[in-house]
């Protein structure tokens, strides 16, 4: 295992959140085969318009890797990211014709609102890299969590949700985001005490805004 960082600090002591974020009734309810359909093609929804929103915040990322990341692989790291999303895209397309969630008619509610608003926050350049790559990696690593959790033994996750969990619960995409947690660890190193203290308040409200997420799918 990797040394110990600031990420894994902070999550300790923020613990009570993130399992909030990553435990979630609505993710508990898919892994133990309760979850209403209606709830999750509300999440598809309101998911296939947040990752419209994320692909930018990402490509962000990926224009600051190349100038500011210390190692070449940081930018192949991110890179692989931004690929994934567009096979995502359109597994959410196959999805929405498959529930019968027309995303052309799907509204981003509040927290989705408001979710965006931060991520589009974060894209200032003045917002420091280790702040970025911090909420880029909670970002994903909830998603990580929540999904692997619904594939994890004794799950009854029903089969036509598996896809879905396979998405982002995959190990393929747990190495993807140890690599991002590695890379922002390395530039957390070497941040400036300021930086430290926006990084950790940052990691807090993207799992806000997770808990906020999945509560949209209660309806
Ligand atoms: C709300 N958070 C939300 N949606 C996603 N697709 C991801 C994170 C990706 O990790």
């Amino acid at each position: 295992p990797e040394k110990r960082g600031m990420i894994d600090t902070w999550l300790d002591k923020h613990r009570s959140l993130y399992t909030a974020a990553t435990r979630h009734d609505f993710v508990v309810s898919i892994r133990d085969g309760s979850v209403d359909l209606s709830s999750f093609k509300t999440w598809l929804g309101q998911d296939y318009l947040f990752v419209r929103e994320f692909v930018p915040f990402v490509a962000n990322v990926l224009i600051r890797a190349g100038k500011e990341s210390g190692e070449t692989s940081d930018m192949e790291v991110v890179l692989g990211g931004l690929a994934s999303l567009n096979d995502e895209i359109e597994w959410f397309k196959n999805e929405g014709s498959k529930w019968g969630v027309d995303f052309s008619t799907v509204v981003a509610q509040k927290a989705n609102q408001e979710y965006s608003r931060f991520l589009e926050a974060l894209m200032s350049s003045e917002v420091e890299y280790s702040v970025v790559l911090t909420a880029f990696w909670a970002i994903e690593a909830v998603y990580q969590e929540s999904f692997a959790h619904c594939l994890g033994d004794g799950n009854k996750t029903p089969a036509e949700l598996t896809g879905a969990c396979n998405r982002w619960g995959n190990d393929g995409f747990r190495q993807y985001c140890l690599s991002v947690k590695n890379i922002a660890e390395r530039c957390l190193e070497n941040a400036s005490g300021d930086a430290l203290v926006e990084a950790e308040d940052v990691l807090v409200r993207v799992l806000e805004h997770e808990v906020a997420f999945w509560e949209m799918s209660r309806g």
